[in-house]
């Protein structure tokens, strides 16, 4: 049986700046995912804190929503076969120095807060980011 799901993933500004999205998009296209919609933006602090609301108790909160609004960050819809999941597995831990070989944060990531992406870590919170991001 096949289980088509869409994620939500993003480029943050490190990858971004760079010019690492050439790239990390191609090793989602490797794994057979498809960027069904694609957009590079900048966001405002205020909606950062939005988009990561679920950290808003967190002491490293303040810092992501400012490093998430730094600078531009592309953000894509991913369709495959049991994206999401597949998706986190090809992030690699978010501690890059814990990442697993092959996969992107194993190979672009900085540091736990500079870890290259983003990506959904459900099926229903994919729903609602995607939302955040693509909702016209
Ligand atoms: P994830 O991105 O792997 O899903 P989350 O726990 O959801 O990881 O955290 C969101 C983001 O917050 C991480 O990608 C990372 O950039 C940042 N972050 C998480 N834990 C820490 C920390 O202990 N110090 C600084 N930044 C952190
Ligand atoms: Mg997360």
């Amino acid at each position: 049986m096949s289980n088509i799901e869409l994620t939500l993933s993003i480029i943050k500004p490190d990858a971004v700046e760079r010019n690492l999205d050439i790239e990390i998009k191609e090793m989602f296209k490797n794994k057979g995912f498809s960027i069904v919609k694609e957009k590079k933006i900048q966001i405002e602090k205020s909606e950062a804190e939005k988009f990561y609301k679920v950290h808003e108790t967190k002491p490293f909160y303040n810092d992501l929503c400012a490093y998430l609004s730094s600078g531009p960050i592309v953000v894509m819809v991913l369709e495959k076969e049991n994206a999401v999941l597949d998706n986190r597995e090809l992030m690699g831990a978010t501690n890059p120095n814990d990442a697993e070989e092959g996969t992107i944060r194993k190979k672009y990531g900085i540091s736990i807060d500079k870890n290259s992406v983003h990506g959904s870590d459900s099926v229903e919170n994919a729903k609602i980011e995607i939302d955040f991001f693509f909702k016209d």
